[in-house]
């Protein structure tokens, strides 16, 4: 059986039988779809900066990703670990914004079978020939998805360089690699059936009493997650989350900030997960652009790995410790571009989890 099978029984077993787990292939017409493309994982992100020296300094100095290329207009970045040309991508821009989202799929075919999936799915899409689109990519497809995100999805990268062993280069958190996409949109369930469709598995997912889906994480690579969802205006980009090996090198970057009298750009934690079990940190970029620091969640690749569902009265789900959640974590977010590069028009939330009254360890509502 191939991986791919094996994660569509997975998900088919642990569905869920009250309307927010269609695994089904048909558009909302009911119209039979063609096979998704196989994802592998969440490949790379483009954000627009408006300040690209600055975001040098946070980016490579603080966090210490790898410049993997870098001109007056764009700069390619990757982690110690990973062994493609970059897994962000920081353009120069007017206003800051995330550019689009990148998916690698297992083979060239799985770009044409992105193609013909969002094409009958009635999404906007462009054909993205090599050299045309982002530095090191191969061919690849664009397309606004249906819950509104400029995803790219391409097979093709340039090879880097291995420098995991290269202890001499790594500064500040020592970011080994990306590890998901968080976006925020307004219909939770319908993100979850979408994603569903593309054959991603979910690891866990926040309830309410009535199991209305407040939150979702959603997995290709044999981790917690990809993409997870948080409810909320949307579409926008909620944040990046990039892994390091060990707890110390979270806490390192925040007592780094510290030292540096920098420490506005930490917005949530030090702390430990309820969902997913990762130790974190949360930071704002200098556009505001926010990024999780993030290690030690857990293996998902067993092919009948169940979801795991927190309450959303469960004070533990968000910080595992019950401290509460700053509000600016639930309400603020990046801005999202179309296909042409214009910002794109925000829907309001149908479930507002940050109303659901919580009193953390530190005694706050
Ligand atoms: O990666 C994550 C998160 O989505 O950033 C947030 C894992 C867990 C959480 S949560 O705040 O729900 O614990
Ligand atoms: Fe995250």
């Amino acid at each position: 059986m191939t991986d791919r099978t094996d994660r569509t029984d997975r998900t088919d077993r642990t569905n869920r039988a009250d309307g927010t787990d269609r695994a089904d292939r048909s558009d909302p017409a009911g119209r039979e779809l063609p096979p998704p493309p196989d994802v592998v994982r969440s490949g790379y992100a483009q954000l627009v900066v408006t300040d690209l020296a600055r975001s040098r300094w946070f980016w490579a100095d603080v966090l210490g990703l790898h410049v993997q290329y870098e001109d007056d207009d764009c700069l390619c970045l990757r982690g110690t670990d990973e062994l493609t040309h970059h897994s962000l991508v920081l353009r120069a821009g007017e206003a800051a914004a995330l550019d689009h989202l990148a998916y690698r799929v297992r083979t060239e075919a799985d770009v044409d079978r992105a193609q013909a999936f969002f094409t009958a799915l009635g999404r906007p899409v462009r054909r993205v020939p090599k050299g045309e689109g982002t530095r090191g990519v191969g061919d690849a497809v664009r397309v606004l998805d249906p819950l509104g995100f400029p995803v790219e999805f391409f097979h093709g990268i340039e090879p880097a360089e291995r420098l995991i062993q290269r202890y001499d280069l790594r500064r500040g958190a020592e970011i080994a690699r990306l590890d998901h996409f968080n976006i925020c949109t307004p219909d939770v369930p319908a993100a979850y059936a979408h994603y569903t469709s593309l054959g991603f598995g979910c690891s866990e997912t926040i309830e309410g009493d009535a199991h209305e889906l407040y939150a979702a994480w959603m997995f290709r690579k044999q981790t917690v997650h990809d993409v997870a969802f948080t409810g909320g205006a949307g579409p926008r980009l909620h944040h990046l989350g990039v892994a390091t090996h060990e707890s110390h090198q979270v806490l390192r970057t925040a007592d780094l900030l510290g030292a540096l009298r920098e420490e506005h750009h930490i917005e949530r934690g030090p702390g430990r997960h309820g969902v997913s079990n990762a130790f974190y940190l949360y930071l704002r970029d200098p556009d505001g652009h926010r990024v999780e620091i993030y290690t030690s969640d857990y293996y998902t690749g067993d092919p009948d790995h169940e979801t795991y569902r927190w309450s959303v009265h469960d004070d533990r789900r968000r910080d595992f410790w019950g401290n509460a959640v700053i509000e600016s974590w639930y309400k603020e977010a990046s801005p999202v571009l179309d296909l042409d590069g214009h910002v794109q028009p925000v829907g309001e939330t149908l479930l507002d989890e940050s109303a659901v009254r919580v009193v953390g360890a530190d005694g706050l509502g």
